[in-house]
């Protein structure tokens, strides 16, 4: 054996070990070493077989970066047939989380066992892939259809009592020790004459499936993940479950699991799968940077945003005590957190019980000096600087050494506020995204004098109330706000050049963007950006520049808060009506400005949204606001919305490549000024080595 997969007779009971960190995942070490184990104990002494795994879980599926490379032998497949045809029992010891090629593995042992705390699931759908060892044919056999397209089509885990309950596991062991446990539950086995029962010996009765199931969930699918291929393909494995015998069925899964893993969406979602564990690390800081303990936390301001941050970290059992200015403020704040758990609870995602238990972690002062003892301040006011300031001064005075300072802001000069007190070190900006207790992303700011410590600590409570971090240094905007100027202004711009509010968000909501760049701005309140416009000296003199966001505000049309702004909105649904007296407006705006409109196609309104995108997100990079380019799309697809099967802007920007993007950019630079189009010197540069993003990123380590 190897020091990857191990093997030992413990009494009458053949013992596999694997281990290879992180997470066990089946490369070709892992393979070749499981399959050399079970042939081994075919003329064993060993009555049966236990599979098991060392660290922090078992198999937690395929090994990732082994795609898109040739195949290296064993496949996974001859792996799997050694199991289920063991001339012995063959038992899964489960612990951590059992995932696709991991989950498909224990499928084929004879029997499964786990601890209570383990759970199972079949994620590659969040890959842009399916099951291809295995699982679309074997869950369906044992938990039914709708429960496996349940499980396949969604990917999510599913928890050890929920599994058993499904006939997913056969047993849940008590012992604290899993090997012992899972031993003791072979000898069992062996000697109750358990048979080596088999998945593949069931079949499906076609007849329990009712007429339409399939059709149906192709349909519900497309509806939820748009843009992403995997779905129906799923559907159509789990058809071949029911309709052809084992072996056709496994062979139709390895030509549809083939398709998609040479997808483009695949690629994009694997992608983002690793750009978020890499937006994580930050550059030049080592691994082992101490962190600082956080089990207390204080929210200045009890607005939505301070609401919903304040839930995140009730959510994960760490006390909060939310900071407002009088008893009203302060009770409508705490208010605001009620109304969204028993919101949450209603759509059934929380108990009751729950929810009071979060509450209780969740208390109120208008006094500072109570929280002399936070280990994590996050002030959450308005956007008001000298205001900020003022707020960290004091927070300075009261807070114990060692507390981290952060702000929200979402666009403020982090070093400014830091500057205010004297503890610059402990300051930065931790910036969420609205609403906060339900937004992946968390943009952590560094300023200038920010502490490694405080940075690590950041990261990584970041990560413990289930955001996705990136690492942005100062600027206006940091990553994403900053780079949707660009995309927000070409989509009012696009309306005085003839496009309809319907045909921009339609073109972008098609391209897979979770809403469209207007009906977003309604959603946002309009006056948001009007306001925010007023005070800016740097926009270019253009009588079109925004000018229909403008006129609707000016007129009362805020959005949906007013009930109408570039659309009308049901006063019911909110379904978004679109509305001829804006359309009317627009081509009177547009005449009075001797525009001259056209029809648009809908690639130029996603070249002329995307692009600018792009361009800025090159200017952050040579900045060095970011990190790297795969920053930038986990800041975009988590924060954003933009579609995961994209793979975020910068990436799909490599798709198109720079080339065409940068000779795109020139073009519009010739049609509508270089005041809008300046190509940015890092993709000028790409574009004319023929580099992709992807590669400079490489090369800046
Ligand atoms: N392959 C390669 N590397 C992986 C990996 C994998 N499957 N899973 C995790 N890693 C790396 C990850 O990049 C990180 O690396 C480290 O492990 C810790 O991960 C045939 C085709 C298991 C729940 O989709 O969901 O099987 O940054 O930070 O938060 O049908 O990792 O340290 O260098 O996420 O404790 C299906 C993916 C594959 C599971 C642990 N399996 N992994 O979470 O740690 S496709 C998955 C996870 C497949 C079959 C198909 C999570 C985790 P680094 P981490 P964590």
């Amino acid at each position: 054996m190897s020091d990857v997969v191990s093997y030992e007779l413990i009494g009458n009971i053949g013992v596999i070990s694997v281990n290879h960190p992180p997470v066990n995942a089946l490369a070709q070490v892992v393979r070749e070493g499981i399959l050399n184990a079970v042939t081994a104990a075919q003329g064993d002494a060993s009555e049966a077989i236990v599979l098991r795994c060392e660290g922090r879980t078992f198999i937690a599926g395929a090994d990732i970066t082994e795609f898109g490379k040739p195949p290296k032998e064993p496949g996974l497949a001859a792996v799997l047939a050694a199991i289920e045809n063991s001339n012995k029992l063959v038992i899964a010891a489960i612990h951590g989380t059992a995932l696709g090629g991991g989950f498909e593995v224990s499928l084929a042992c004879h029997y499964r066992c786990a601890i209570a705390s383990a759970k199972v699931g079949l994620p590659e759908v969040k890959l842009g892939l399916l099951p291809g060892a295995g699982g679309t044919q074997r869950v369906p056999r044992i938990a039914g259809v709708k429960a496996a397209l349940d499980m396949i089509a969604s990917g999510n885990p599913i928890a050890a009592d929920k599994a058993l309950d499904m006939g997913l596991i056969d047993e849940i062991v008590e012992e604290a020790d899993l090997q012992a446990g899972a031993v003791q539950y072979a000898k069992d086995l062996v000697e109750s004459g358990a048979p080596l029962r088999r998945i593949r010996d069931i079949t499906i009765d076609a007849a329990t499936i009712e007429p339409g199931f399939f059709d149906n969930a192709r349909k519900q699918l497309a509806r939820r993940a748009r843009g992403q291929i995997a779905q129906d393909k799923i559907v159509s494995c789990i058809e071949a479950a029911v309709e052809l015998p084992m072996d056709k069925g496994l062979q139709r899964e390895r030509e549809l699991f083939l398709e998609l893993v040479t997808s483009p969406e695949s690629a994009a979602m694997r992608h983002i799968f690793f750009a978020e564990r890499q937006a994580a690390k930050i550059k030049g800081l080592a691994k082992d940077t101490p962190v600082r303990e956080i089990n207390k936390v204080a929210i200045i301001g009890g607005g939505t945003m301070g609401g919903g941050i304040a839930m995140c970290f009730a959510n994960v059992d760490i006390p909060v005590v939310m900071v407002e200015i009088n008893d009203e403020a302060l009770q409508r704040g705490l208010n605001i957190i009620r109304k969204n758990y028993k919101i949450t609870v209603q759509k059934g995602k929380l108990d009751a019980d729950k929810m009071e238990d979060r509450l209780g972690l969740i208390t109120g002062t208008t006094d500072y000096a109570d929280i002399a003892d936070v280990d994590l301040v996050i002030e959450a006011i308005f956007e008001n600087l000298e205001l900020k300031k003022e707020i960290f001064a004091k927070l300075d005075s009261v807070c114990k050494p060692g507390a981290i300072l952060a702000t929200n802001t979402s666009y403020q000069d982090v070093n400014a506020i830091a500057e205010a007190t004297s503890r610059p070190q402990d300051v930065l900006g931790m910036h969420f995204f609205s609403p906060a207790n339900v937004m992946k992303l968390l943009e952590v700011v560094r300023g200038e004098k920010t502490a490694d410590d405080v940075l690590a600590t950041s990261m990584k409570i970041g990560k413990k109330i289930g955001k996705v971090c990136a690492l942005s240094r100062v600027c206006y905007g940091f990553i994403g706000n900053r780079m949707l100027g660009g995309y927000g202004r070409e989509a009012q711009l696009l309306l005085m050049d003839g496009c309809t509010p319907t045909q921009v968000d339609s073109a972008l909501e098609s391209f897979g963007m979770a809403m469209g760049p207007l009906a977003m701005g309604d959603l946002a309140g309009l006056d948001v950006g009007y306001k925010a416009r007023q005070g800016r000296t740097d926009l270019p003199d253009d009588p079109k520049l925004y000018r229909m966001g403008n006129l609707l505000v000016e007129m009362g049309r805020h959005g949906q808060k007013t009930g109408s702004g570039f659309y009308k909105y049901d006063a019911e649904t909110r379904k978004r009506i679109s509305d001829p007296e804006v359309e009317a407006m627009i081509k009177q705006e547009a005449a009075k400005l001797n525009v001259e409109q056209r029809d648009i196609s809908d690639q130029e309104i996603l070249q002329r949204c995307f692009y600018p995108l792009i361009n800025e997100g090159a200017r952050i990079l040579e900045e060095g606001i970011a990190q790297r380019p795969s920053d930038i799309d986990v800041v975009y697809v988590f924060g954003y919305a933009f579609p995961v099967a994209k793979g975020g802007p910068m990436h799909y920007a490599d798709q198109i490549g720079l080339k065409n993007v940068y000779d795109k950019i020139c073009e519009f630079r010739e049609s509508y000024g270089e005041q809008y189009w300046q190509p940015a010197p890092l993709l000028k540069q790409l574009a004319e080595a023929g580099k992709t993003f992807a590669e400079w990123g490489s090369e800046q380590g």
